[in-house]
């Protein structure tokens, strides 16, 4: 993979119909990349649009499918690491479980940065075992065979302000040395328009939930808030949606508790394979996606002036859809944004 490549080069190796067409999009200054590209309704990296053009073409559903997704940022990792987690228990003890060697982008692989990412030919999926497990940021209407199929789609959101943050430190950290970094406010402005990668982020949110309520048999829908206040709660939750549910001895014998606990910030970001090791055929670092994981972070930076902007936007675009963020930790006094 090319994630790190001097950001010139981005749309140097692209295919000439790729080429093409991005002359044809609106474009902005990218977050981690040169540009971001508006295409198919939300906001794009370069080599994401070839990869989803490919995967549109390419990628055939099965009802036996299992695909999380996402907003950048929102859980990812997390939720990779336990719907792997739930769906494999039965073949892996938790001792030498895979979750301890490999990181969940690694077992849990996405559609457009790994799979059919950079021009790669179109992946041999065959030995990819049953249930097959894929992550994705891609917004739901270009989901392409799967918004047809039976699969099953789990999502997680986050509330916008630390969704941002992280997405902020994210980006700054790895993005090409030369490439300058992007402000606070200057991101801020951006991701309040809805330009960040695969946003608006209303919009990603928006159509998830949506598919969520009119098929609740196929699209789960998450929040990280909830889930850091109950992650057993949640695993009940996902392994009933997935078909895989917990017996009454799983229970008893705290197998929710075990998954709860490898799966947990703390014990992921402690493994050595998280600390020192790379995501396969990529230049990122493991490290790059445990931070703080905390609900609130978003306090230490953005100013009254800031949050205020942001929760006009989240009222003006997601009033009314019923979806609310639990913005800080308080459980006993949660402050609501519509
Ligand atoms: P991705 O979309 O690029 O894959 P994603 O995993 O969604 O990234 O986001 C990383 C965030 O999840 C980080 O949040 P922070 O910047 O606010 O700290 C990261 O710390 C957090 N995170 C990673 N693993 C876990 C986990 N096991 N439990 C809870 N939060 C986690």
């Amino acid at each position: 993979m090319t994630e790190n490549q001097p950001a010139d080069d981005e749309e140097k190796y692209l295919g000439n119909e790729c080429k093409e067409l991005l002359l044809s999009l609106p474009k902005k200054r990218g977050w981690r990349t040169l540009h971001l590209y508006q295409f198919q309704g939300f906001w794009w990296e370069t080599q994401a649009i070839e990869a989803v053009i490919s995967f549109q073409k390419h990628f055939q559903a099965r009802d036996s499918d299992i695909v999380v997704a996402t907003l950048p940022k929102s859980g990812t990792t997390w939720l990779k690491a336990l719907t792997f987690a739930v769906v494999n228990r039965h073949r892996f003890a938790i001792k030498t479980h895979p979750l301890l060697t490999s990181n969940p982008h690694d077992l849990v692989p996405y559609f457009e940065l790994h799979l059919y990412a950079n021009n790669q030919l179109v992946p041999d999926l065959s030995k990819f075992p049953e249930p097959r497990l894929f992550g994705t940021h891609i917004p739901f209407p270009s989901l392409g065979t799967i918004t047809e199929s039976n699969c099953k789609i789990v999502y997680v959101c986050r509330n916008p302000f630390d969704t941002f943050i992280s997405a902020w430190h994210f980006a700054n950290k790895i993005k090409p040395q030369h490439q300058a970094p992007l402000s606070l406010d200057e991101a801020f402005d951006m991701y309040c328009q809805g330009m960040s990668p695969y946003g608006p982020f209303w919009d990603h949110v928006l159509e998830y939930w949506k598919e969520s309520l009119k098929r609740p048999q196929n699209v789960l829908f998450f929040k990280y808030e909830d889930m850091k206040e109950d992650v057993v709660l949640h695993l009940k939750r996902l392994a009933e949606f997935l078909d895989y549910p917990f017996t009454m001895e799983e229970e008893r014998n705290g197998v929710i508790e075990d998954i709860a606990k490898l799966c947990s910030f703390e014990s992921l970001k402690a493994l050595e394979v998280n600390k020192t090791g790379m995501i396969r055929m990529s230049k990122f670092e493991n490290k790059v996606f445990f931070r703080k994981a905390e609900v609130g972070d978003w306090v230490n930076y953005l100013t009254p002036k800031m949050e205020e902007r942001m929760s006009k936007v989240i009222e003006e675009k997601l009033g009314g859809s019923g979806l609310t963020f639990k913005v800080i930790p308080d459980v006993a006094n949660p402050v609501q944004q519509n």
